[in-house]
């Protein structure tokens, strides 16, 4: 327990902040009910960094009941142009406080600086585009005869409760807030208890951007209660989800009670195809990039490399050599693209798919095991030889782990990479263009790379296929999942003049 608000911290690059360890609830940090608080660890060093103030059953009710009010009374009713500022400030201040932002992040989650930096300027450039999209959602009039008239609006939904990872949890964050509030709902978001630092400190920025007590809520604690409870809160009107398929399937049934409107982003393994016709050099640091970003903590990691047989060997060879040559280590050293992973949980699981692999008869061309003796790091590591049904091929990883096969057709590739209950991502290497659309429409996924990967922007709708999820976030598509349509219809008197 605790009595604090907040904790001082030094960051590891000598930046100090002010971190604050309550709920966000109303427009203020406050303690939670019970006074049950729990540890946020440093995964690069495996030390506390700080106790935050968990969320339980009650949270959830006050939180719910602040974003109710504020949906009900403001948030809702406001002229969009209130919206659009809010958003506007908010991506400011983001992009003000970058530096502190990017190194919380990489402290508490382990990721590189380098991956932290890019997930902050998405941040901000995401939000100012829902700042963009506030007061540019419109409804339509539809023709159904003379003596009526009749029209479309598009209402915010309400109260919507989020739940987010602990691999991109600022961006994440912004994934879910962003189109949330610029179409005029109110949010309770739960981080994932691994990584809620960056979350609260962002909640300061959406209270400096001028955004009223109530729209935006943030309550860590574990998935179990709060997470369960937000699903079947009455007064909360859409969950939206990113994490595992297992709790994605779970949410769906936690949430049908009471009928809420869910999206969900889940799991891949997603396939990354290189031809023999690629710019080989060039394709084989979007794999290497595919897969060690952010340590393959990435729903979307290009994790089933396929190599075209005339070009397997040589592609193999560039690829090792591109894997023993990454910086992994200590995220904040100059030059470190590949953190540390964020969990021992996570550790623990990416080893024993390691050891399946090596079990079923896979061969480790590089890497294979931890990196150094403290902190969760990993070394990248490479399968070959590798037959489709085993489970490194079949099962997400989540971690720095990929496995390369060989094929020799377009048509033997394409139902290789369609061979996953998944379907997120998909990477295709060529010069030829006609191959590149053409494999494109056949492969089954909610975002193809061409000659490149990993590559997000924020006017590109993202989402799964498949067991991969449900709706699209960011661009335009991402507004239709905080909409609802309402249908007017008058019948018209005198229409005869
Ligand atoms: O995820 P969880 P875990 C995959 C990845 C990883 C595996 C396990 O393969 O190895 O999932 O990670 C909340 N009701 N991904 O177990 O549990 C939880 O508190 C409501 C892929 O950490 O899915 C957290 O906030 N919520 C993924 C969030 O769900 C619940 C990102 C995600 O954690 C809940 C993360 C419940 N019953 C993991 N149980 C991606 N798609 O990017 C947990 N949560």
């Amino acid at each position: 327990s605790q009595n604090s608000l907040s904790v001082p911290i030094t960051l590891p690059n000598g930046i100090k902040y002010e971190q604050p360890t309550g709920l966000f609830i109303n427009g203020e940090f406050v303690p939670s009910h019970s006074g049950e608080t729990f540890k946020v660890l440093n995964p690069s060093t495996e030390e506390k960094i700080t106790d935050i103030y968990r969320a339980d059953v009650a949270d959830v009710n006050t939180a719910v009941k602040a974003a109710k009010n504020a949906f009900d009374n403001h948030w809702s009713q406001v002229d969009p142009e209130v919206r659009a500022r809010g958003l506007f400030n908010l991506a400011d201040l983001i992009e003000e406080h970058a530096d502190t932002l990017a190194s919380i992040e990489s402290m508490d989650n382990g990721k590189s600086m380098i991956c932290a930096r890019g997930d902050v300027d998405l941040v901000s450039k995401y939000l100012r585009s829902c700042g963009g999209w506030a007061d540019k959602i419109y409804g339509k009039v539809m023709d159904t005869g003379k003596d009526h008239f009749a029209y479309s609006i598009r209402e915010p939904i309400g109260v919507c409760g989020q739940i987010i990872p602990w691999n991109f949890p600022l961006l994440m964050w912004s994934w879910k807030i962003g189109p949330a509030l610029a179409t005029g709902n109110t949010v309770v978001l739960k981080p994932a208890e691994l990584t809620p630092l960056s979350a609260l400190y962002a909640a300061n920025l959406v209270k400096e951007a001028g955004i009223p007590a109530g729209v935006v809520n943030i309550i860590p604690g574990s998935g179990r209660v709060v997470g369960e409870k937000l699903c079947t809160h009455p007064d909360v009107k859409k969950i939206a989800f990113t994490g595992s398929t297992v709790v994605g399937r779970n949410i769906m049934k936690t949430a049908s009670d009471t009928v809420k409107k869910v999206t969900l982003e889940l799991g891949g393994k997603s396939p990354n195809i290189v031809f023999a016709d690629a710019d080989i050099d060039k394709a084989v640091e979007n794999i290497g990039h595919g897969i060690f970003f952010n340590s393959g903590e990435v729903c979307c990691a290009g994790s089933r490399i396929y190599v075209q047989d005339t070009v397997y060997e040589k592609v193999l060879q560039k690829f090792k050599d591109y894997a023993e040559s990454l910086k992994v280590g200590n995220p904040f050293n100059s030059g470190v693209f590949q953190g540390a992973q964020t969990s021992a949980k996570q550790v623990e699981k990416i080893l024993a798919a390691i050891d399946s692999g090596v079990k079923d008869g896979a061969r480790i061309v590089t890497g294979g095991k931890r990196h150094g003796n403290k902190g969760y790091f990993i070394q990248p590591t490479i399968f070959a030889d590798v037959r489709e049904d085993m489970d490194i091929v079949k099962e997400e990883i989540f971690g720095p782990v990929v496995t390369v096969s060989k094929f020799s057709t377009v048509d033997e590739v394409v139902s290789m990479a369609n061979d996953s209950q998944y379907g997120l991502a998909a990477g295709i290497h060529t010069r030829d263009i006609n191959k590149a659309i053409n494999v494109s429409n056949r492969v089954k996924a909610g975002t193809v790379w061409i000659n490149t990967y990993n590559a997000f922007h924020q006017n590109v709708p993202f989402g799964g296929f498949g067991q991969s999820g449900i709706g699209r976030e960011m661009g335009e598509s991402a507004l239709d999942n905080y909409t609802q349509i309402k249908s007017i219809r008058m019948a018209l008197e005198n229409n005869q003049v």
